[in-house]
C-alpha cells in the first residue's frame, strides 16, 4: 500500500516503521488474490491496484473478474484549488465515516504543481494516523506518466476498491484543469472546496468547476471574506439552474479543527438521498460510461494501431510527411484499414 510516487516514497522514509507495512508475499493465483482482496486485504488490493495501474499483464482479467462486485461503493470526488484544505477535509470526513463504521478508500491524485508539491509529506504524516485501520485504503496517484491518462487511471482504481467492498471512496484531486475535471467525472458526489481570499478568483473558477459541483464548501472559515464567498457562490448560482433542478448547498467548514465536518456529511447524505430519490445515480452513470466507453475504445483501438508501427518506421512516415512526400491523410486511412476488427 505504499504510494507510487516518488515524492511520496520519500516522504515514506522518514516515517517509523510500522508493523501494517509488513509485505508478505501474496498467494500468486488470480483467484486467491481476488478473494482475499473481497476480503477486505490490503495487501491483496495493493497488488491488484499496482496491477492494473500498470498494465500488467494480466491487468484486464483482473477487471473483468472485479467488476461485477462493483456498484456497492459511493464514490466522493473532493476538488478545489491547491492548498485549499481537501486532505485535510478528506482524513476528517474519513475519520467521520469510520465512527459510523463505513469503510474508506482513498485516492490521493497527487497536485503537479511544483509549489504544492511539498504538502505531500505532510498529508501523508497526517493520513499514517490510519495506516493501522483496514477500515481506511490511502492511494496516491501521480497526475503525470500514468498510461492511458489520469482519468482512466482513477476509474480503474476506483473499480477496484469498490470491488472490494469499500462503502466510501473519496478521490482528492486538484480541480485546475481539464484532467482533475475529467477525473472527478466518476465521482456519484462532487464536492469543490474554496477558501476565502481569493478575491475575485471565484468568477474565474472554469465554468466547468462550477457546473460539476454537487456540494460547495468554504474551507478556513476561520480566515476573513468566508461570506463573500458565499455571496459570490449564490450570484453565480442565480444565474444558472442545473437541469436536475438541485441547489448545491454551501458548507462553511475549518477543516483543521475539525469544524463543519459533521455538517458537511449531512450535506452529502442529503445529496444521497435526492439522488436516490430522483434516480438520478444511474442517469449519472450511464452519461459517465459513455464517455468512458468512447475514451476507452479510443486507447484499445491506439494501442492495436500503434502495435502496427514500430517507432522507427513511425518516425520515418513523420519524416516523409514533414518533406511533403507522403500525405498524411491516406496513411492513416490505410493504417484505420489494416486493423483487424476487434
Ligand atoms: N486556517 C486554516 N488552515 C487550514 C484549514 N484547513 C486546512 N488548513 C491548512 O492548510 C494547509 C493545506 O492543507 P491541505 O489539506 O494539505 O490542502 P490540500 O488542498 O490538500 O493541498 P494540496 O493537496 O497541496 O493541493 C495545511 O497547512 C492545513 O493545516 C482551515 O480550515 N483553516
Ligand atoms: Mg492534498
Amino acid at each position: 500500500m505504499l504510494p507510487e510516487t516518488s515524492v511520496a516514497r520519500e516522504a515514506f522514509r522518514f516515517l517509523p516503521s510500522s508493523p501494517c507495512f509488513t509485505l508478505e508475499r501474496l498467494g500468486n493465483t488470480r483467484e486467491s488474490l481476488i478473494h482475499q482482496l473481497r476480503a477486505g486485504d490490503p495487501r491483496a488490493l495493493a497488488r491488484v491496484i499496482s496491477a492494473v495501474e500498470n498494465r500488467t499483464p494480466g491487468w484486464s482479467e483482473l477487471l473483468k473478474t472485479l467488476f461485477p462486485h462493483t456498484g456497492h461503493a459511493r464514490i466522493l470526488g473532493m476538488t478545489g484549488a491547491p492548498g485549499a484544505g481537501k486532505s485535510t477535509l478528506v482524513d476528517q470526513l474519513a475519520r467521520h465515516y469510520r465512527k459510523e463504521d463505513r469503510t474508506v478508500g482513498i485516492i490521493a491524485v497527487d497536485p503537479t504543481s511544483p509549489y504544492t508539491g511539498g504538502a505531500i509529506l505532510g498529508d501523508r504524516i497526517r493520513m499514517q494516523e490510519h495506516f493501522c485501520d483496514p477500515g481506511i485504503y490511502i492511494r496516491s496517484m501521480a497526475t503525470r506518466g500514468s498510461l492511458g491518462g489520469l482519468a482512466r487511471a482513477t476509474a480503474d482504481v476506483t473499480t477496484v476498491l469498490d470491488a472490494s467492498g469499500r462503502d466510501l471512496i473519496m478521490i482528492e484531486t486538484v480541480g485546475v484543469g481539464q484532467d482533475e475535471i475529467d477525473v472527478v467525472r466518476v465521482a456519484d458526489i462532487t464536492v469543490v472546496i474554496l477558501v476565502p481570499g481569493m478575491g475575485d478568483d471565484v468568477q474565474t473558477i472554469k465554468a466547468g468547476i462550477m457546473e460539476i459541483a454537487d456540494i460547495f464548501v468554504i474551507n478556513k472559515s476561520d480566515r476573513e471574506g468566508a461570506e463573500r464567498v458565499e455571496r459570490e457562490i449564490r450570484a453565480l448560482q442565480s444565474l444558472a439552474t442545473r437541469s436536475d433542478r438541485w441547489t448545491p448547498p454551501i458548507v462553511k467548514t475549518i477543516a483543521s479543527e475539525g469544524k463543519g465536518i459533521a455538517e458537511l456529511a449531512a450535506a452529502i447524505a442529503n445529496y444521497e438521498s435526492y439522488l436516490q430519490k430522483e434516480n438520478l445515480a444511474l442517469k449519472r452513470s450511464v452519461q459517465n460510461w459513455q464517455e468512458r466507453l468512447i475514451e476507452m475504445l479510443r486507447d484499445a483501438f491506439l494501442e492495436k494501431a500503434r502495435a502496427q508501427m514500430s517507432d522507427g518506421e513511425m518516425l520515418r512516415y513523420a519524416a516523409e510527411i514533414a518533406e511533403h512526400r507522403r500525405d498524411p491523410y491516406t496513411l492513416i486511412e490505410q493504417i484505420v484499414e489494416n486493423s483487424e476488427p476487434m
